[in-house]
This record gives structure tokens, C-alpha cells and sequence, in this order.
């Protein structure tokens, strides 16, 4: 028996030496400690030994049982020292390396033009004003002196929510709006999106406008002039050629639209000015005084002047943009360059 137990002693000293995980260490101490362990099944012999060798084996059996446990808690301790220094070597911070860059935002490049834009009207006097999205067909078409069945409302087709709701097709409608509320004079600049049937290189369906209006007593044509021909040597410097060319919008009496020379081509003519060699970004006029009906004003006593100014084109010919889509693809290539 003494054999045996230290025969077991020395293979415990063995298997401990040879075990290098918690678990297995654990399973093999239930194995040869356990209440029907190996060294309990040994010391179960202890009762047919003779009387007088009985005490010594009994004293033998308790400092082997008492060195088994010490060997299974010595290699314990060590394999968790193990583990832990293990854990801490994979989760240590090399404080040398470079740090991972984050990503830096920033407003979109049409936000920061409109931005400018209304920085710029705002020195020239004009205040901020604002009307919704979803617009009735009286403010967009009806009180501009679009009636239904005008044939002008053929070139602002738009998404319709019913017969008189609908997407607004320019920000115009803010003018009556503002003219509702406010007695002259008035002189605002109202930005914000406007939605049409349009798809090409300078045409989006959903695009910016920035509408201005400035109605008083003796406000002339000649002031329209002085106001956007401030605004463009403010805004591109002098080395753009500006003209105002003749139109007509039903709103405004007489109207001009203002063209921007093109400078992807330098006016020499290419794909984004239609081989025109200018870009149109507005359209302006008198206020046509069939409006002031609709709004109280006195005709005899005040005129004025409005404008409605392209934000998408805008940007296109200050930084050189050849194709109107670029600005809702949302490609960051393309964005972050501004
Ligand atoms: C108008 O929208 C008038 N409301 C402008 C106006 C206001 C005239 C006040 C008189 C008085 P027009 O449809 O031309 O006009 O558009 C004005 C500007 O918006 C154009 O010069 C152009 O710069 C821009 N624009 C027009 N359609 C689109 C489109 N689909 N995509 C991008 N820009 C556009």
C-alpha cells in the first residue's frame, strides 16, 4: 500500500508537470482526489492492514494526500499566472503606433454656397425669409399670375400630392407670402429646395433656389441691375462676363434673365453651357403689378423687383463643376474636395 501510494505521488507530480490548462488540471484533481478518487479507493485498503502498521500508513496516506493537493494548487496558481500574463501581452497598447484618423464632417458644398450667397444679400440689405416645400397651387402658380390652364406652368411640371397640393417648382411662391404679411417695404431673400420634372447635366429635379424680393416706393429696373451686378462682382470677382438677356416670366414686367460666362470652357462652348459658352442662373424682373391685388399693395404707390437665382448653377461656375448630378451622388471623393 505504501507502494501504491507513493507510486501515485509520483505520477501526480508527473501529470501536473505535464498539464498546461485549468480544465484539464481540475478534471484530473476530481480523478485522484475526489471522494471516488484514486486516492480514496487506495485508502480504502487501510482497514485490512494489520492493526500495528495501520497508524503509518495511515500517517503516510495524509502527507501524500496533503502533497497531492499542494502539487495541484501549485500548478493552479502558476497556470493562472500564465493565462493572465498571456492576456495581458494580446490586449497591451503599443502607444507608438499611429492613431486611427477619424473621418472629419462637413457641411455639404450647396449648404456652404447658400451660405455665401446669403452672406452676401444680407450685406446688400436683404433680410431672410422662408415658406414651406409642400406648397397650394394659389401660391405657386395662381397668385404669380399663373392661372390654371396657363401655358407657362408647362415648363414647372411637378409632383403633385392632389389637385391643389403640391411640390413647389420654384421659391417664388415666398414672395406672396411675404408680401401677405409684411406692409413695404420689404427686402428679403428667401433659399431652400424646389422640385421640377427635369433630369440633365445642369437640370435636377430637386434643386436650390434663392428668391429675392425688394418692393418699396421708386425701386427701378436700374436698381435690379445694381443689386445682381453687385452681387456677381461680389461673389466671382470681375473676371466673369455677366449679361442680362430679355425674357419673360408671368410675374414679372419687363424680365431678364442673367447669364454667367461658362467657366469649364472660358465661353468657348462645351457640353455643360449647351455650346453656348454662358450658363444661366437666374431669372428676375419688375414685380408684375397684376400681383399687388393679390396682396394689398398699392401699384401707384410702390414697385419693385424680384429674382430667383440657381444655387446648384452657382456652385457649378465657382468651382468648376461640369455636371449638375455630382452634387446628389453623394460621393465622398467628390464632396470632400470642397
Ligand atoms: C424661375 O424659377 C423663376 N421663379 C425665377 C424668377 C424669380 C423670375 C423672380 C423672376 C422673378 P427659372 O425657371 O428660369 O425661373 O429658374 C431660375 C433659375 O433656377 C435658373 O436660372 C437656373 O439657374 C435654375 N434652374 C431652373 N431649373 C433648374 C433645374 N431643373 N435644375 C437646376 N437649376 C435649375
Amino acid at each position: 500500500m505504501k507502494d501504491q501510494l507513493n507510486s501515485l505521488r509520483a505520477s501526480t507530480v508527473a501529470l501536473t508537470e505535464q498539464t498546461f490548462d485549468l480544465k484539464t488540471l481540475s478534471d484530473s484533481r476530481i480523478r485522484i482526489l475526489g471522494r471516488k478518487g484514486e486516492l480514496t479507493s487506495v485508502l480504502r485498503g487501510l482497514k485490512d492492514l494489520p492493526i500495528e502498521e495501520r497508524s503509518a500508513v495511515g500517517k503516510l496516506a495524509n502527507q501524500i494526500k496533503a502533497d497531492l493537493e499542494s502539487l495541484f494548487d501549485t500548478r493552479e496558481a502558476y497556470l493562472r499566472d500564465e493565462l493572465e500574463r498571456t492576456q495581458l501581452a494580446l490586449e497591451s497598447i503599443d502607444i507608438t503606433m499611429p492613431g486611427r484618423r477619424l473621418p472629419l464632417g462637413r457641411s455639404h458644398i450647396l449648404n456652404r454656397v447658400t451660405q455665401e450667397l446669403v452672406d452676401v444679400f444680407s450685406g446688400l440689405g436683404f433680410q431672410l425669409a422662408e415658406g414651406p416645400e409642400v406648397e397650394i397651387d394659389y401660391y405657386n402658380f395662381e397668385a404669380l399670375n399663373m392661372p390654371k390652364n396657363h401655358p407657362a406652368r408647362d415648363m414647372q411640371d411637378t409632383f403633385y400630392f392632389s389637385e391643389n397640393v403640391l411640390l413647389r417648382t420654384h421659391t417664388s411662391p415666398v414672395q406672396i407670402r411675404t408680401m401677405e404679411k409684411c406692409k413695404p417695404p420689404v427686402k428679403v431673400i428667401c433659399p431652400g429646395k424646389v422640385y421640377r420634372r427635369d433630369a440633365d447635366v445642369t437640370h435636377s429635379p430637386m434643386f436650390m433656389q434663392i428668391e429675392g424680393l425688394w418692393v418699396d416706393k421708386r425701386v427701378s429696373f436700374s436698381d435690379l441691375k445694381g443689386v445682381l451686378t453687385a452681387f456677381a462682382r461680389e461673389y466671382f470677382g470681375d473676371r466673369l462676363a455677366l449679361r442680362f438677356r430679355p425674357s419673360f416670366f408671368p410675374f414679372t414686367e419687363p424680365s431678364a434673365e442673367v447669364d454667367i460666362q461658362c467657366v469649364i470652357c472660358g465661353g468657348s462652348g462645351c457640353r455643360t453651357c449647351s455650346f453656348t459658352g454662358w450658363l444661366e442662373i437666374l431669372g428676375s424682373g419688375m414685380v408684375d403689378p397684376t400681383l399687388y391685388k393679390f396682396v394689398n399693395y398699392d401699384p401707384d404707390i410702390y414697385s419693385g423687383f424680384a429674382f430667383g437665382l440657381g444655387i446648384e448653377r452657382v456652385a457649378m461656375l465657382k468651382y468648376g463643376i461640369p455636371d449638375i448630378r455630382l452634387f446628389y451622388e453623394n460621393d465622398v471623393r467628390f464632396l470632400s474636395q470642397f
